[in-house]
C-alpha cells in the first residue's frame, strides 16, 4: 500500500461527512438515518468499510462512497475489493429492496459509483502488442453490468485488455462483435432468470474462441456444448487468462 493509500484509507475510516449528511437532512456517521437498516445489515461489524460504504450510499453521499470505493481499490486488488467491500453491500442493498421496496436511490448510486470506480481502472489498460483479445458483454436486456466491469477492471491488473460491451447485448450483435474482433476469450453475464436463455449462445459458440459464461441467471441444465459456466469472480479471471494464455 503507498503512504498516500493509508492516509486516504485513515480518513476514510473517519468516517462520512457529517456536514454532507446534515445538508441532505440525514444524521451523520454513527446515528441511524436515511436507510435504517442498511448498515446494520451488511455483515462484518459495526464499523468496517462495508458498513461506512453502505452508510454513504444510504446517505445519498456518491462523493464519500466513490471515495471509499477508490482507496480499497487502491489498498487491495479489484477481486478482493469486490468480494469483500461490493458484493456484501450490493447484496444487502438487493436484499433491502426485496424486503422492502425501498433503497431503490442507494441502489442506483452505488451502481454508479462502483461503475465509474472500475472503469477507471479497466478503461487505462490497451493491448499488448499481439495480444489477444477479450470480448465481455451482458446477455440481451441485461442491465445488471457490474460484474462484467469487475471482471474487466481484473483483467486489466493482470495486463489483459478488455472490450467491454454492456448493458444488455443482443445475441446477433455478439456474434457480429466476435467477427469482428476476433477475440480467444469471451465472456457474457445473466443476473436475472429473464436474461438467462443459454440456448441463443449456441451461434456464438464453438469456434477459435473460448466462450465463458457467468452470473446467477443461467438455466444450467440448457447450456449448450462448448459453453463453460464459471460460477466466481475469481474463477472468471483465470479461465479468461488461460484462454488468453493458451492462443498467445
Ligand atoms: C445493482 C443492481 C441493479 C442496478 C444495476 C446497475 C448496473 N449498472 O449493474 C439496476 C438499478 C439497473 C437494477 C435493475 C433491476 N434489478 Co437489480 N439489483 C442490483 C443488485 C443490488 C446488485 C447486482 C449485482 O451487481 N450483483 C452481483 C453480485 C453483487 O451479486 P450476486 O450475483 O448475487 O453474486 C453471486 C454470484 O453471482 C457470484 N459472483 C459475484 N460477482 C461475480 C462476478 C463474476 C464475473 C462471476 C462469474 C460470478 C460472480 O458470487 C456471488 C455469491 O455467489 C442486485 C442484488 C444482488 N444480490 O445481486 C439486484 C437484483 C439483481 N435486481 C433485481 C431486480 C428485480 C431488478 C429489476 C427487475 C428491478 C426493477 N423492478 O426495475 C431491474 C432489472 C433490470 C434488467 N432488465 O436487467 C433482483 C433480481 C431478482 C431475481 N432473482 O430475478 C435483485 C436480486 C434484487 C432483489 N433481491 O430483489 N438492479
Amino acid at each position: 500500500m503507498t503512504d498516500e493509500a493509508s492516509r486516504r484509507r485513515a480518513e476514510v475510516a473517519a468516517g462520512p461527512r457529517p456536514d454532507t449528511a446534515r445538508a441532505i437532512g440525514l444524521p451523520p456517521a454513527g446515528v441511524r438515518g436515511g436507510l435504517p437498516d442498511l448498515a446494520d445489515a451488511v455483515p462484518g461489524g459495526n464499523e468496517g468499510e462495508p458498513q461506512r460504504l453502505a452508510r454513504a450510499a444510504a446517505a445519498l453521499d456518491d462523493g464519500q462512497a466513490l471515495e471509499i470505493i477508490r482507496v480499497a481499490l487502491a489498498c487491495d486488488a479489484t477481486v478482493a475489493t469486490w468480494e469483500e467491500l461490493l458484493v456484501p453491500v450490493l447484496s444487502e442493498i438487493g436484499d433491502t429492496y426485496q424486503r422492502t421496496g425501498t433503497a431503490i436511490e442507494a441502489e442506483h448510486l452505488l451502481s454508479s459509483c462502483v461503475a465509474t470506480a472500475l472503469t477507471d481502472i479497466w478503461s487505462s489498460v490497451f493491448p499488448a502488442q499481439g495480444q489477444s483479445p477479450v470480448l465481455l458483454a451482458c446477455a440481451e436486456d441485461e442491465q445488471h453490468t457490474l460484474p462484467v466491469h469487475a471482471l474487466a477492471a481484473s483483467l486489466a491488473e493482470d495486463g489483459i485488455a478488455s472490450h467491454v460491451l454492456a448493458p444488455g447485448l443482443p445475441c446477433r450483435a455478439l456474434r457480429a462483435a466476435i467477427e469482428r474482433i476476433e477475440p480467444r476469450a469471451v465472456f457474457v453475464w445473466s443476473q436475472t432468470a429473464a436474461t438467462g436463455d443459454p440456448a441463443p449462445l449456441a451461434g456464438c459458440a464453438p469456434g477459435p474462441w473460448q466462450l465463458i459464461i457467468g452470473g446467477p441467471g443461467w438455466q444450467q441444465d440448457r447450456i449448450p456444448a462448448g459453453i463453460r459456466l464459471v460460477d466466481k469472480l475469481p474463477a472468471a479471471v483465470t479461465t479468461v487468462r488461460a484462454a488468453v494464455t493458451a492462443a498467445a
